[in-house]
């Protein structure tokens, strides 16, 4: 039954990971998953979390299924966190919302809405892009093609090339959109320039999907929802995936959240009602411990404003590691000009650096990045700055 099976690629990403946990060299450094860790090498547990799971170990409520599309509380908590606690789309029961195997699960479960009940056959993503958006939307039926995004070796970007390209698109064709922190670049839309993005959605009549999975490592949590937010006041029918993977510290919870927002309330209720179909005939309701730490948070004024501040916390230490790095390679490598590091935001930098550099920070320092050049920039700290600042210096000079 199974001979003819191929054996498939392995994750590009995970596969680093495990190349990682076999190196036997005690001072190896990971700088390929987009995990943050804190400045003691850990994943944090943040304090918000430890308080929520206390509380609910002290309700000793029963571990019963949730509803096919999650917890109500959640659902409402993460939709109004893209959106805004005063979004007209929402309060116009315009905005569906579903609880969904992290942002991963958001954005297959969008996937699926749109190839099975709407025209939509094609779907373009940026180069380069996050490795499992191309894989993800394949294996839901569509064809994935790619509009430039990126220029000079990925450091800056390319935002002619992008709006040309969106220019020339057929109505109905799906487009997936990082909202901020865009991975693996780094490199995020100005306001303006997501204004014309818009401007050219509209007009060209193109299903946008915005991918939000770091809401919180750019600016902050409104700042980092603006794209979302004016995508949704232009007026558009629109998907997001979104997570707290990241911004809650839950990997391993699978806590994200689909919200389709619609033409009207009525359009809302047909959609639910198929999203609710899709999920049932596929994993049949979602997992409740992390959608219940999260709710939690969001809807405690104090666990929020300590989230707030566990979060600012965060995106403090890793731009303080961005430009840590800059300056160091600034110091140590003539004529090269760093400064695209600290432009970047969020977990990753696209550092540019030549697959010959990134072969030997492995083989030589125990140091793994991406074969991209994509390097996690919240996997470094204190310890291991000058060790990697140190060695990508030395592959660059010989
Ligand atoms: N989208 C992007 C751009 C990501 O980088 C990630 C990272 O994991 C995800 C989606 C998926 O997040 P999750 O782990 O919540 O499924
Ligand atoms: O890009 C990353 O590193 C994160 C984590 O299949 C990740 O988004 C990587 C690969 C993967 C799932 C999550």
């Amino acid at each position: 039954l199974f001979a003819p099976i191929a054996l498939a690629p392995r994750d590009p990403i995970l596969g680093i990971t495990e190349a990682f946990n076999a190196d036997p060299n005690p001072n190896r450094i990971n700088l390929g998953v987009g995990v943050y860790v804190g400045d003691d090498g850990r994943v944090p547990l943040l304090e918000c979390v430890k308080r929520a799971e206390t509380l609910l170990l002290e309700g000793s409520q029963p571990l019963t299924y949730l509803p096919i599309d999650g917890l109500q509380a959640y659902d409402k908590a993460a939709s109004s966190l893209v959106f805004g606690a005063d979004s007209p789309a929402i309060a116009e029961g315009r905005v569906v919302a579903v609880q969904t195997l992290g942002g991963t699960g958001g954005l297959r479960l969008g996937a699926d809405l749109l190839r099975g009940f709407t025209p939509a056959k094609r779907v373009w993503i940026s180069d380069p892009s996050w490795e499992n958006h191309r894989a993800l939307f394949e294996n839901a039926g569509f064809t994935v093609e790619t509009y430039p995004y990126s220029r000079e070796r990925g450091r800056e970007l390319d935002f002619a090339g992008m709006v040309g390209c969106l220019s020339g698109l057929p109505a109905g064709d799906v487009v997936i959109l990082h909202a901020c922190c865009h991975n693996p670049t780094g490199l995020d839309l100005t306001p303006e320039q997501w204004a014309e993005v818009i401007e050219v959605v509209k007009a060209r009549g193109l299903v946008p999907f915005l991918d939000i999975a770091y809401q919180g490592f750019a600016e902050g949590l409104d700042p980092d929802a603006a794209p979302v937010r004016a995508f949704a006041a232009a007026g558009v029918s629109m998907l997001v995936s979104s997570s707290f993977s990241k911004s809650l510290s839950l990997y391993g919870e699978r806590v994200g959240a689909l919200s389709v927002v619609t033409s009207d309330s009525a359009e809302a209720t047909r959609v639910l009602s198929q999203l609710k179909r899709l999920v049932r005939t596929n994993y049949s309701s979602p997992p409740s411990h992390g959608a219940k730490i999260a709710s939690a948070v969001l809807g405690s004024p104090e666990l929020r404003a300590l989230w707030d501040e566990e979060l600012t916390g965060m995106r403090t230490r890793i731009r303080s590691m961005r430009e840590a790095l800059a300056e160091k390679l600034t110091a140590l490598v003539d004529g090269e000009d760093f400064s695209f590091i600290t432009r970047q935001r969020g977990m990753f930098s696209y550092s540019g650096l030549p697959q010959l550099v990134i072969a030997r920070l492995r083989e030589e320092h125990s140091i793994y990045a991406l074969d991209s050049g994509r390097i996690c920039v919240a996997a470094l700290n204190s310890r291991n700055i000058d060790t990697v600042a140190n060695a990508i210096a030395g592959c660059l000079k010989t």
